[in-house]
């Protein structure tokens, strides 16, 4: 259950002045048009009306429904287009930080090369996100500012806004992009300046992780394969490497290990030997993707202790 909350950034008046608008000619059409209709279906009931009488044309009433609706629509596009323009108007000076958008996360990486799984932000400051995705069309959506744009493959989109209210929000994925599109949330956490400060400069960027795992989270195989040991779409890294496998190849069950041959072959060509329990042709080959020396880095990391 999400909270209805209000608006929490400069783009939400904009946006919620021209939703109520809409919604409130909506509501006068529906209710009018409903009373209209009720009242026709009683008064022109065939019992009061056998004979059909005939109309010729009534040009006041013409005229009324030609001009009334042009004067709607341009009112509508009025406000959208005032609540539009300052979306697309990136204030110079706002911080910017890259969103990346991948089945079936998000990572948001900061100016000093920091990187989180929730948005951090700080109150009354523009922030612009340069968005891109790794793979499918995804779309970043935080309700609570008021902002939706899609995140699409090959290409960088931005919105930007200022968070005007400490707290903590939701952030969703709002185009469906596959089997765990619904896990793709995350929290928007808009703090204090000097608190957002302090949280971003605690980062040392000497204290790198293994390039494996960096390889492996930028190829976004983390979104089906668990580093916990938890069962998602794929099976584990967890305890993965030289653990036996039971798999089927040209029809047949055996048993392999995942040694490094096997771990080599099953990113290049992840269909020959199929692990029980897992469907076949969800993933993709990634000869072109990952070289081989990116594959020596990621079974190095396998091997290492907290893969174990
Ligand atoms: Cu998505």
């Amino acid at each position: 259950m999400y909270p209805i909350t209000p608006g929490v950034s400069n783009l939400a008046e904009g946006v919620d002045k021209t939703f109520m608008i809409l919604f409130a000619i909506s509501l006068f059409f529906l209710i009018g048009i409903t009373i209209v209709m009720l009242w026709f279906v009683y008064k022109y009931h065939k019992k009061r009306h056998p004979v059909p009488s005939k109309s010729k044309g009534n040009n006041t009433l013409e005229v009324i429904w030609i001009v009334f609706p042009t004067i709607i629509v341009l009112i509508l596009f009025y406000y959208g287009w005032i609540g539009f323009k300052p979306m697309r108007d990136v204030p110079e000076g706002a911080r910017e930080v890259k969103v990346i958008g991948y089945m079936w996360d998000w990572d948001f990486e900061y100016e000093n090369g920091k990187r989180s799984k929730d948005l951090y932000l700080a109150k009354d400051e523009p922030v612009k996100l340069n968005m891109v995705s790794l793979d499918v069309i995804h779309s970043l959506y935080i309700p609570a500012f008021r902002v939706k744009e899609d995140v699409v493959p090959g290409q960088t989109n931005f919105m930007w806004f200022i968070p005007s209210q400490v707290g903590q929000y939701e952030v969703l994925c709002a185009e469906y992009c596959g089997l765990r599109h619904s896990f793709m949330d995350a929290k928007a956490y808009v703090m204090e300046p000097e608190e957002f400060q302090s949280w971003l400069a605690d980062f040392d960027p000497e204290e790198t992780e293994h390039k494996g795992l960096i390889i492996v989270r930028n190829n976004a195989c983390t979104g089906c394969h668990s580093l916990d040991g938890s069962k998602l779409v794929g099976s584990t890294f967890k305890g993965l490497y030289n653990a036996d496998r039971n798999v089927t190849e040209d029809g047949k069950q055996i048993t392999v290990k995942a040694d490094d041959e096997y771990l080599l072959e099953s990113i290049y060509e992840p269909n020959r030997k199929l692990v029980e329990g897992y469907p076949a042709n969800v993933m993709q080959s990634y000869r072109k993707i990952i070289t081989d020396e990116d594959v020596m880095h990621i079974i190095d990391w396998l091997k290492s202790e907290e893969m174990r």
